[in-house]
């Protein structure tokens, strides 16, 4: 097969990308390792910033998010069973944010990738990447300047087999591939440039050679126990509460579906825990109102997240481009895992229409140093909120009044609860 950009992953990253550039005839192959229900089945982020939202109306797949999602201008932090609202709206200038699931927003992008009859290869094994490095000349694969493919078209983009992006000039003349097994089959893509959406696990950022790469980790010593069950939420907003058991998080997917998180060890196993013990753990962290409220029912999905702050550097080599969590991970406190992979893929297509579209390779060329100022803005900023909120028993007892004087300062201080405000919405793109 031949296409102009190979997508590795059919999570959010590489469906979205594979959406927008679509929209600007780029044409695009993603290979996903699992089935597309499996896809669905993971249960992760729930609250999209207004960037986010906007990226998905581009894409042409926001009209169910508007018609479902929540728009919540607030959420709280409880704090010794006190409760104090962060309102988004009067402290970060109006901004709010959406609750709509990460499996809503995957389920829209593969509905509409489907109704395009774009190829998607669900069910790849063995899934490898080659020839990303070639060096690629002046011209590039269709690009800027140079004679563009070696059918002279220039690169003026089009439909797959046909672009005038193919081979590169002034280069080994290797083309990036991706080799694969799909039903039994052995397949190989070739593309002028690969997109690595393949998430933490994934075979993209394994692929660079060791020399090439830096990577920057943090790893905490709990996880989050989530469940999801179809029961009214607590609140009609968020609740991050901070307790001498733990942390917990309530939040929601809809007015008759809730959300929860527990801190628990890391190392814990999510067979040891059963409905009941994660309803009688949750009451207890909870503020009096809360547990008040707080009804219980079957879960639908139990799993729990390890946590660990991660950004490999940089997230180009040669034609292979890294976006979303194949590239970095945050902890989820601060909601920003799935709207940064979305800011990746917001620059990446950028990127690749003006390489096809306008012959340029500046947004190529910027795309790292663009996508890694705003990955550290929101690594910090997940870092922080997760160590305010969470208990870290091993730490020294003077960590532990640090940590309960910042607690102090941001609920009193307007000005940090803006800091906060405009963190959570999200930092400008
Ligand atoms: P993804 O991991 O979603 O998608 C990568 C895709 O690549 C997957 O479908 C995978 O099957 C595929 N793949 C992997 N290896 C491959 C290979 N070799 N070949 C082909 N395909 C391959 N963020 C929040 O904001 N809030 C949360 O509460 C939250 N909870 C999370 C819980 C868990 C357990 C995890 C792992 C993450 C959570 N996140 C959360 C972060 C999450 O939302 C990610 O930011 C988001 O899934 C990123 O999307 P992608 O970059 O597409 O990566
Ligand atoms: C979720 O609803 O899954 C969620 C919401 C906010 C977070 C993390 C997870 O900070």
């Amino acid at each position: 097969m031949r296409t102009q950009v190979l997508i590795v992953g059919a999570g959010p990253s590489g469906l979205l990308l594979g959406q927008l550039l679509h929209r600007h005839g780029i044409d695009t192959v993603i290979v996903e390792r699992q089935s597309g229900e499996h896809v669905l089945s993971r249960i992760r982020a729930g609250v999209l910033e207004q960037g986010t939202a906007d990226l998905m109306d581009e894409a042409g797949v926001g009209a169910r998010m508007h018609a479902e999602g929540l728009v919540h201008d607030g959420f709280a932090l409880t704090v010794d069973g006190v409760r104090h609202r962060v309102d988004l709206r009067a402290l970060a200038s109006g901004k709010t944010v959406l609750v709509y699931g990460q499996t809503e927003v995957t389920r829209d992008l593969m509905a509409a990738r489907a109704a395009e009859g774009l190829t998607t290869l669900y069910e790849a094994a063995d899934v490898r990447i080659e020839g990303f490095d070639g060096t690629v000349g002046p011209g590039g694969p269709g690009g800027a300047g140079g004679t563009g493919g070696t059918d002279g078209t220039g690169g003026t983009g089009g439909t797959s087999g046909t672009s005038g992006t193919s081979g590169t000039s002034g280069t080994s003349g290797r083309l990036p591939r991706a080799t694969c097994t799909v039903n039994g089959e052995a397949v190989e893509i070739q593309a002028d440039f690969i997109a690595g959406c393949d998430g933490f696990h994934g075979v993209c950022r394994a692929s660079v050679p060791a020399g090439a790469i830096s990577v920057f980790e943090k790893v905490y010593p709990f996880g989050w126990l989530g469940l999801l069950s179809d029961t009214p939420p607590v609140s009609h907003e968020l609740i991050y509460t901070r307790h001498a058991r733990g942390f917990s998080l309530c939040s929601m997917r809809s007015a008759t579906r809730s959300r929860y998180y527990l801190q628990v060890p890391a190392g814990e196993r999510v067979e040891d825990w059963s409905d009941a013990r994660f309803w009688d753990e949750l009451r207890a962290r909870l503020d009096p109102e809360a547990a008040a409220a707080l009804v219980t029912g079957p879960s639908l999905e139990k799993s729990i997240a390890p946590l660990r702050s991660f950004v490999a550097e940089p997230m180009r080599f040669g034609r292979l481009f890294l976006a979303g969590d194949a590239a970095h991970i945050v902890p989820p406190t601060g909601a920003k895992g799935l709207n940064l992979a979305a800011s990746d893929v917001r620059y990446l297509s950028q990127a690749f229409i003006e390489h096809y579209r306008e012959r340029s390779d500046a947004g190529l060329d910027h795309y790292s140093a663009r996508c890694l100022a705003r990955v550290w803005k929101a690594e910090r900023f997940s870092w922080w909120l997760t160590s305010l909120m969470h208990n870290f028993d091993q730490e020294p007892a003077f960590q532990a009044r640090l940590q309960a004087a910042e607690l102090d300062y941001v609920l009193g201080s307007d000005a940090a609860r803006r800091v906060l405000a405009e963190n959570y919405v999200g930092l400008p793109l």
